[in-house]
C-alpha cells in the first residue's frame, strides 16, 4: 500500500506513530520522496525544543535520556528521541527492558524513540538526523532529544545547533577533561558527570570545574552547570531537568541565534551535498570524477584548477 506524501505528512502532523516511523524511514533510506516530505512538513516545524546530548561512547547518554524522558513525562511534555548510535540499547538490551516497564508512557504516543544507524556516507547521517528531528517536531513533540556519540564534526554540529547542548562525561575515561576532544567541551551548556557511583566522579567534576574557571563568563552570561548523575538509578535526573529548564529560560532571548546557526548549518550542508552530487553524477560520472582525481595524483592537473574548471563548467549549464 502506498501513501502519498501529503497524506503521510498529514498523519505525521496528527502524531500517528506509524506515520512518524514511516516518514523517518523514508528519510533514513534517502528515498526519492524524502525531500518532498520535508517540504510538506517544514512549515509546521520550529516549535519543538531541541536537546542535543553527546559524549564519549558508553558514557550513559541513552540511560540519561531515558530517565530524563520519564521525568519529563510526569509533567506532560511529549518527547521525541533520535539516537544516532550503532549500539544503541534503544534497539535492544537494557533500555528496551525499561521501555517495556514504562509502556504506559510509551504507548500514549507522548514518546517516540528512534535509533539511526551510523552510515559511511559523509554527512548523510547528520542530514538524516536533522530531518528526523523535523518529523518529530511536526508531529507535535514538545521536546526532541538527539543523542550522538561525540566523535566526528557532523555529530558535534548536530548537537551544537540544538537549543541546548548537554555533554555527558564519565569518570575514568583517560586522564579526564584534557583528554577529551576540545570540540565537545566547547559546546556544553550543561555538563553531566554520569556514573557518579564510580570512583573518580568527584575528580571529574573538579576537572570540568577548573576547565570552566579558565573561561571568562560575563555578567549575566550562562555558566554551564555540572550535574552529577547516576543515571541507571535515576539519581541527579531531576536536577538535570531543572538545569535544562533554567537554561531554557535564560536563553529564551538568544534562541533565534541558535536557530539561525542551525539553519545556516543545514543550508550549507545541503548545498555542499547537492552540488557534489550534481558534479559527480550530472556534470561528470563517478568514473570520470575518479579519473580526475587520478589525474591530480599524477600531477597532470592541480586541485585548484580542477575545481575551478568544474565550477565554470557547472555555471555554463
Ligand atoms: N555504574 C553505572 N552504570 C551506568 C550508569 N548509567 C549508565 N550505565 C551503564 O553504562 C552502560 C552504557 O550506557 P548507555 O546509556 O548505553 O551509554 P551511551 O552513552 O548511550 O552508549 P553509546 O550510545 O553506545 O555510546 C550501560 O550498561 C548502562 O547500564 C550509571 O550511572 N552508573
Ligand atoms: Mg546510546
Amino acid at each position: 500500500m502506498t501513501v502519498t506524501v501529503p497524506t503521510l505528512a498529514a498523519r505525521v502532523r496528527a502524531g500517528d506513530p506509524r506515520a512518524i516511523a514511516r516518514a523517518i524511514s523514508i528519510i533514513e533510506d534517502e528515498r526519492p520522496d524524502a525531500a518532498a516530505l520535508v517540504r510538506e512538513i517544514f512549515p509546521q516545524t520550529g516549535s519543538a525544543y531541541l536537546i542535543g546530548v553527546t559524549g564519549p561512547p558508553g558514557a550513559g547518554k541513552s540511560t540519561v535520556v531515558d530517565k530524563l524522558t520519564a521525568e519529563v513525562r510526569r509533567e506532560g511534555e511529549s518527547v521525541g528521541i533520535v539516537a544516532v548510535d550503532p549500539t544503541s540499547p534503544f534497539t535492544g538490551g537494557a533500555i528496551l527492558g525499561d521501555r517495556l516497564r514504562m509502556q504506559a508512557h510509551y504507548e500514549d504516543a507522548g514518546v517516540f524513540i528512534r535509533s539511526m544507524a551510523t552510515r559511511g556516507q559523509l554527512g548523510g547521517l547528520a542530514r538524516a538526523t536533522s530531518d528526523a528531528a523535523l518529523v518529530l517536531d511536526a508531529a507535535g513533540k514538545s521536546l526532541v532529544v538527539i543523542e550522538t556519540v561525540g566523535v566526528g564534526q557532523d555529530e558535534v554540529d548536530i548537537v551544537r545547533t540544538a537549543d541546548i547542548s548537554i555533554v555527558v562525561l564519565v569518570p575514568g575515561t583517560g586522564d579526564d577533561v584534557q583528554a577529551l576532544k576540545a570540540g565537545i567541551m566547547e559546546i556544553a551548556d550543561v555538563y553531566v558527570v554520569n556514573k557518579a557511583d564510580r570512583e573518580g566522579a568527584d575528580r571529574m567534576v573538579s576537572s570540568v570545574e577548573s576547565n570552566l574557571t579558565l573561561q571568562q563568563f560575563g555578567d549575566g552570561e550562562w555558566r554551564p552547570p555540572i550535574i552529577k548523575t547516576e543515571a541507571s538509578a535515576g539519581r541527579g535526573i531531576p536536577e538535570l531537568w531543572q538545569a535544562i529548564r533554567a537554561y531554557r529560560t535564560h536563553s529564551a532571548s538568544s534562541r533565534r541565534r541558535r536557530l539561525k546557526a542551525r539553519n545556516q548549518f543545514r543550508l550549507r550542508d545541503l548545498l555542499t551535498h547537492r552540488y557534489l552530487e550534481f558534479v559527480e553524477h550530472t556534470l561528470l560520472t563517478p568514473e570520470r570524477f575518479d579519473a580526475l582525481v587520478d589525474r591530480i595524483a599524477a600531477r597532470e592537473v592541480d586541485p585548484y584548477s580542477a575545481a575551478d574548471d568544474l565550477l565554470s563548467r557547472s555555471l555554463k549549464r
